[in-house]
């Protein structure tokens, strides 16, 4: 997956888009404690947080855009805004203001919070990556200035995150090369500090805040690419870690779908059962099922089929966390496609979320709505809560 940031033309569309949404429809979605169909009223039933990554500068600033966040969700992780690159932009100087609000937000909202992520290959700052470069921070250092990052990060939030994205996508997909315990040579942390440096940073993380459920977070490692090779590494890897006595609590599965390449949902929630019958707990961290638009603008999917296909898909990956009693919560990468990294990274496509980028819902909502409601009190997911 190459990532890189959505283009201008989509973000003076979305800017454009966010002023025509009706006051009714942004009140009725921004009311959800009072509303009992909304999607957070729903999911407690069988006591699962649904949530959404959220863009912190549209955060107070966008009033339907934080009506929805506020209404429709119980769980709120920071898309951007705890990543390396946003916290400390220069050594040792530290900027959690946005970071902070949006915790404060949720706090206000009786929201949990997922922090993400500590590390990762990608958004870390300049002054690391130039010094890893031109040899002015050595392995040894490098070492020392990651451990701090993640004593630093955790304890800043010490009690007030509720999962911790610890590590994020080190193992190899398909087109990668993977090292024999299945780890991505060329990822920046294991090329630099060797294998290890998984356990290292989870044991990190539990030395600050003991009490932060702490996942891996990754995606195809759950079947999505047909082959099952990802999910057994990270399996045996993340076994292996259980068995050494590693406190890793959790595996985040991503969930970035297309449309394109359809699913197989039942290798998919067998995966997850095979996590959670490791005693892991499991999350779905980052939902989205992207499929061929019209135009990064409006976001009108192209084939009359993909209409029916993603909120076909956006449902089975719904329905796969409800099916794993391990599954805590079930979180989309964004509210509104408007606001979805999807247009800048995949050319051509988008309409991956469940508002449209106007702000109004969409089929996929109403989907998931009813799989939520045909699973009420069914399945106990709990603790729904910031404790282990
Ligand atoms: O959605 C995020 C986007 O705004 C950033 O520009 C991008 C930069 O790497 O990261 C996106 O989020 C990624 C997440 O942090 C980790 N998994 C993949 C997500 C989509 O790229």
């Amino acid at each position: 997956m190459k990532l890189r940031r959505r283009s201008a033309v989509v973000a003076a569309g979305v800017a454009a888009a966010a002023l025509l949404v009706p006051a009714a429809v942004a009140a009725a979605h921004g009311n959800g404690k009072q509303d009992d169909t909304s999607l957070r009223a729903l999911a407690s039933k069988q006591g699962l947080r649904f949530g959404t990554a959220v863009d912190a500068s549209q955060l107070g600033s966008n009033k339907a855009y934080t009506d929805i966040v506020a209404g429709q969700f119980s769980a709120v992780t920071a898309e951007n805004a705890m990543k390396w690159d946003a916290v400390e932009p220069s050594q040792g100087v530290y900027n959690w203001k946005a970071a902070d609000d949006l915790v404060k937000f949720a706090q206000q909202n009786g929201q949990a919070v997922r922090g993400h992520t500590l590390m990762w290959h990608n958004q870390l700052p300049s002054w690391l990556t130039t010094g890893v470069s031109n040899g002015t921070i050595s392995d040894a250092q490098l070492r020392d200035i990651l451990h701090k990052h993640v004593t630093d990060e955790v304890t800043h939030f010490k009690g007030k995150v509720w999962q911790w994205d610890v590590a994020n996508e080190t193992f190899a997909n398909s087109w990668e090369t993977p090292q024999a315990d299945g780890l991505n040579a060329d990822d920046f942390w294991v090329k630099h500090l060797g294998s290890g440096v998984l356990a290292d940073v989870f044991r990190w993380a539990h030395q600050a805040d003991p009490k932060a459920l702490l996942m891996y977070n990754d995606y195809n490692i759950t079947g999505e690419d047909g082959t099952n090779v990802k999910f057994q590494a990270v399996y045996d890897f993340v076994k292996q870690m259980r068995k050494q006595g590693v406190p890793i609590d959790g595996i985040g599965e991503q969930g970035h779908l297309d449309t394109q390449y359809g699913f197989n949902a039942q290798l998919y929630q067998n995966d997850l059962q095979a996590y959670g019958d490791l005693g892991l707990k499991v999350a779905i961290t980052e939902a989205d099922v992207r499929t061929f638009v019209d135009d990064p603008a409006t976001q009108v999917p192209t084939d009359s089929l993909a209409q029916f296909a993603q909120p076909y898909e956006f449902s089975a990956l719904l329905k796969g966390c409800e099916l794993v009693t391990q599954c805590i919560s079930f979180t989309a990468w964004g509210v509104y496609d408007g606001d979805s990294w999807i247009p800048g990274t995949f050319s051509g496509e988008g309409s991956g979320l469940l508002y449209d980028v106007n702000l109004q819902p969409k089929t996929v909502y109403s989907t998931l709505q009813q799989d939520l409601q045909l699973a009420a009190g069914t399945k106990k997911h709990g603790p729904v809560g910031s404790d282990k």
